[in-house]
């Protein structure tokens, strides 16, 4: 099963269980924790008492009372000390730990909230790092529906570096398919101004002074024998055919592009099943394959990848990376506002 990013109140969200970013106390606090205890009812606090607390990186759980999820993970993430007392370690224990007590409760379906990056202190971009590193990394083993839930826009945040990057690629690209719009561009600044450093802001404007180069055309170079396939084959079949080529297993293949079993057994067993141009481009991620060989794959749905689309060049700055990790590229999606990959 895959994961899923959604901007939601966590208290609101229907699965077997909602994680609690708690303190070693689990008696209740502020902020997610004090959200999660005011909607499940005093019922969750006396049952908190019998637990004796919870080390960080540890988690427990308990019934989930007036809640829509049927339980509460209570997990204690660290409190963020510069970075150097191990806090790392510790977050990603949190998110283990809580996933391997669902596991053990037999749970289909959780919901994270970014544990430590609230009342702690743990820097946003990096938290969610250790979020989707460990989460990703279970799914590749497990099947699990898990959603990881970001409050509001602020509380998301992509690294600056990786971000000022995605955004420079977009804007060379896009300058291709459109007259060349400062106007638009500036509009654009203000949107960052929300979310990003005045050092960030003062980087992309004299990133935008340059003039763009000439090299950032798609010119898909497919030799003969790839172009005669491409005719007669279906998505399905090619699809099928690149697994076997990058041997991979099935299973591999949809866990990685954060695909649903059974949509890829639909597509296995119907050979001119048409998908959607962004789960083609899931499988294109999991498959590792290169633009023009992302390229031939579009074009046997009937789609190809366009440079007026944010999604499109977004998953293309990452293919030119060599970066085919989806968890990561659907962080960035989400910090652009477009659709993620896969689910
Ligand atoms: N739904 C989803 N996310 C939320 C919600 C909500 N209703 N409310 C806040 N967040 P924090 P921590 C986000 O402070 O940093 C408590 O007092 C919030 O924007 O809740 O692990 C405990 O008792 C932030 O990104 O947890 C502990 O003492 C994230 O949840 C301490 O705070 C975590 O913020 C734990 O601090």
């Amino acid at each position: 099963m895959p994961l899923k990013i959604i901007r939601n109140d966590i208290t609101k969200v229907e699965v077997d269980a909602i994680v609690n970013a708690a303190n070693e106390t689990l008696l209740g606090g502020g902020g997610v924790d004090g959200a999660i205890h005011k909607a499940a009812g005093p019922q969750l606090l006396e049952e908190c008492r019998t637990l004796n607390g919870c080390k960080v990186g540890q988690a427990k759980i308990t019934k989930g009372y007036n809640l829509p999820a049927k339980h509460v993970i209570h997990t204690v993430g660290p409190v963020w000390r510069g970075g150097g007392s191990g806090e790392e370690v510790l977050l990603a224990d949190a998110y283990r730990n809580s996933l391997a007590l669902a596991k053990a409760h037999q749970l289909k379906s959780i919901a994270f909230p970014l544990i430590s990056s609230g009342a702690f202190g743990y820097p946003k971009d990096q938290a969610l790092k250790t979020a989707m590193d460990v989460i990703g990394d279970f799914l590749l083993k497990h099947d699990m529906e898990v959603y990881l839930v970001v409050f509001d826009k602020t509380a998301f945040a992509l690294s600056e570096k990786l971000f000022f990057s995605i955004t420079q690629y977009i804007d060379d690209r896009y300058i291709e398919a459109h007259p060349i719009d400062r106007t638009n561009r500036m509009g654009r600044l203000e949107e960052l101004k929300e979310l990003y450093s005045v050092e960030i802001q003062q980087k992309y404007v004299a990133e935008m002074s340059e003039e763009p180069t000439a090299d950032s055309a798609m010119k898909p170079k497919r030799s003969l024998e790839e172009v005669i396939r491409q005719v007669d084959e279906t998505f399905s079949q090619r699809l099928l055919r690149k697994i076997d080529e990058k041997g991979l297993t099935d299973t591999q293949t949809y866990k990685k592009a954060n695909i649903d079993r059974k949509l890829f057994s639909k597509i296995r067993n119907d050979k001119h099943y048409k998908p959607s141009k962004p789960t083609v481009l899931a499988f294109a991620i999991a498959l590792e394959l290169s633009l023009d060989e992302t390229n031939d794959l579009l074009l046997s749905a009937g789609f190809a990848l366009s440079r007026s689309s944010r999604l499109d060049l977004i998953v293309q700055y990452f293919i030119e990376q060599e970066e085919y990790n989806i968890f990561q590229i659907n962080e960035a999606l989400f910090a652009f506002d477009q659709q993620i990959l896969g689910v």
